[in-house]
Order: C-alpha cells, then sequence, then structure tokens
C-alpha cells in the first residue's frame, strides 16, 4: 500500500479527490462552512480510507505531496461550479502538524487561501490537538502568521490530546472542533452530556468558538442546541460529498 501510494502521489493525480462536509449553525440551520476531506481511489486496490493513508504519507515524507493534491482538487472544484462562500463561509482543511515546520506550506497555501478569499471562502486550518502540543516555537509563531492573514485555526479532536489550560490559552486558536466520540456519548441522561458541557465551558472561558463533529441522531443534535453550541457537522445533517453533488448552496 505504501509502495502504491508513493507512485499514485508522484504520477497519478487523477487518483485523488475531494469530498466536502457541510457544518451548520445548529440554531438557525444556516450552512456556515465545510470541511474538505481527501480521498483516494486506487486503480486495483479501490478506495483507501484517509485514516490509512494520511499517517503512511506522513511516514513517507510525502504529507506536503499529499496538501498540494488537496489544494489542486478544491482549486479545480472551485473553477468548476463557482461556489461562492459568500464571505462569511468558513473552508475548513485538515494538515498533519508536522507540515508547520516545512516552509513549502506556506508557498503552498499563501496563494491558495487568495483564491479561496476571491470566492468569499474563509479558509480554516484544523489541526489535530494531539499533535499540537509538540509544535516549536516557531512553529506557533507561524500559525500566528497565517491567523493574522484572517486565517482562522482550529483544534480537531478536541478533547483527544493532552493539552492544559494553561498550554490551550497560549496556543493562536480560535477554533475548537469536539471530537465524536463525546458528540455520540450524548443521550438522554443529564451526565451524559457533562464532558461536552466541560469543553463548551472551557471554550467560553478562553472565547473560542466550537464546532461538535460527528453529530448522527436528532437527540444529539437538540442537546447541542440546549447545551448552547453553535455550529456542528455530521451524518445527520450530511455525509461529506462531492462538490457537485453539494450545489444545493
Ligand atoms: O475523511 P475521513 O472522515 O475518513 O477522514 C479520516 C481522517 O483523515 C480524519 O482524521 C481527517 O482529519 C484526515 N484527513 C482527511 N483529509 C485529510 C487531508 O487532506 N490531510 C490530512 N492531513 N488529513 C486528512
Ligand atoms: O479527524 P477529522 O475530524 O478530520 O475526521 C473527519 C472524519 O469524520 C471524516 O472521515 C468524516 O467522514 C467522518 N465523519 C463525519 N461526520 C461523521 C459522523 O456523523 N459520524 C461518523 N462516525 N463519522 C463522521
Ligand atoms: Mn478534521
Ligand atoms: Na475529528
Amino acid at each position: 500500500l505504501s509502495e502504491a501510494l508513493v507512485a499514485s502521489l508522484k504520477t497519478s493525480p487523477e487518483e485523488f479527490s475531494v469530498v466536502y462536509q457541510p457544518q451548520y449553525d445548529l440554531s438557525s440551520g444556516e450552512m456556515v462552512g465545510m470541511e474538505a476531506l481527501i480521498r483516494w481511489r486506487h486503480p486495483k486496490l479501490g478506495a483507501v480510507s484517509p485514516g490509512e493513508f494520511v499517517p503512511l504519507a506522513e511516514q513517507r515524507g510525502l504529507i506536503h505531496e499529499l496538501t498540494e493534491q488537496l489544494v489542486r482538487c478544491i482549486t479545480a472544484d472551485l473553477d468548476l461550479h463557482g461556489v461562492t462562500g459568500g464571505d462569511s463561509m468558513r473552508l475548513a482543511i485538515n494538515i498533519s502538524a508536522r507540515q508547520i515546520a516545512d516552509g513549502r506550506l506556506e508557498d503552498l497555501l499563501e496563494p491558495f487561501f487568495a483564491r479561496l478569499r476571491q470566492s468569499g471562502w474563509v479558509p480554516e486550518l484544523e489541526i489535530t490537538e494531539t499533535h499540537l502540543m509538540n509544535l516549536s516555537r516557531t512553529c506557533l509563531d507561524k500559525l500566528k502568521d497565517f491567523g493574522h492573514k484572517g486565517v482562522m485555526v482550529a483544534i480537531d479532536d478536541f478533547g483527544t490530546g493532552y493539552s492544559s489550560l494553561a498550554y490551550l490559552h497560549t496556543l493562536p486558536v480560535h477554533v475548537l472542533k469536539i471530537d465524536r466520540q463525546f458528540v455520540q456519548r450524548l443521550g438522554p441522561e443529564r451526565r451524559d452530556s457533562r464532558i461536552v458541557g466541560a469543553i463548551l465551558g472551557i471554550a467560553e472561558a478562553l472565547d473560542l468558538e466550537v464546532v461538535a463533529e460527528g453529530i448522527e441522531t436528532e437527540a444529539q443534535r437538540t442537546r447541542l442546541q440546549e447545551l448552547n453550541c453553535h455550529r456542528g457537522q455530521g451524518y445527520l445533517m450530511a455525509r461529506p460529498l462531492p462538490l457537485a453533488s453539494l450545489e444545493v448552496i
């Protein structure tokens, strides 16, 4: 698999594509953004899960090349469909924390983000919580620079890492994405919502936005609304889809 990925990243860009999962304002139901997720379909192996190939790309030192495919696909999708973000909708991409040290990242993302803004999208960078803690001062400064240029920075899978509140407070981030394991534990009992409630409290104290991930049931959505969680995404509202299927927006 690893060899196939290396070969495909080098010679077969057409095997990569991107799907988009809408994010909603949970009180109004309005769409407020989308998360871009990369897909890889190998001619012999078929569709490979990003849970498998993203870590492989990291191991093989090709995560930058993967992000190049992501950027190329999103740019092509926007050029083809001309979907606008209305100057307020977010377009979130996932990057690996270790890419931040790589000088090629800014060279790739700066023109891409300019392109996004041109069509009315506010760029957002998602970085998994577990890897945020190992970032050097230099990398944190780079994130801060993105922030100064109007890029929103989100902590992905929040609640699964080990960030201390003291550390969180110093991070140049704007958004917490509540990991879906906590959302999926939301049930009719009040105690089911204690962890999500605590995360919402942290977000409020640190003045951060919150996105709940992995909303699958009406009961979970209702509970999140009651808890005043503003933004959410999940199969209940929409699965990740090709941009063409999403043109209701
Ligand atoms: O798309 P799916 O829900 O299967 O994603 C599985 C994992 O792969 C998630 O953790 C997601 O953040 C990650 N992922 C999806 N697309 C990208 C990408 O373009 N770059 C990186 N680094 N991770 C991605
Ligand atoms: O780690 P990250 O949050 O980037 O992962 C996003 C992943 O979550 C994608 O693989 C996406 O397909 C998946 N996903 C999105 N919505 C749901 C959902 O409602 N339930 C589950 N189980 N997975 C979801
Ligand atoms: Mn994500
Ligand atoms: Na996540």
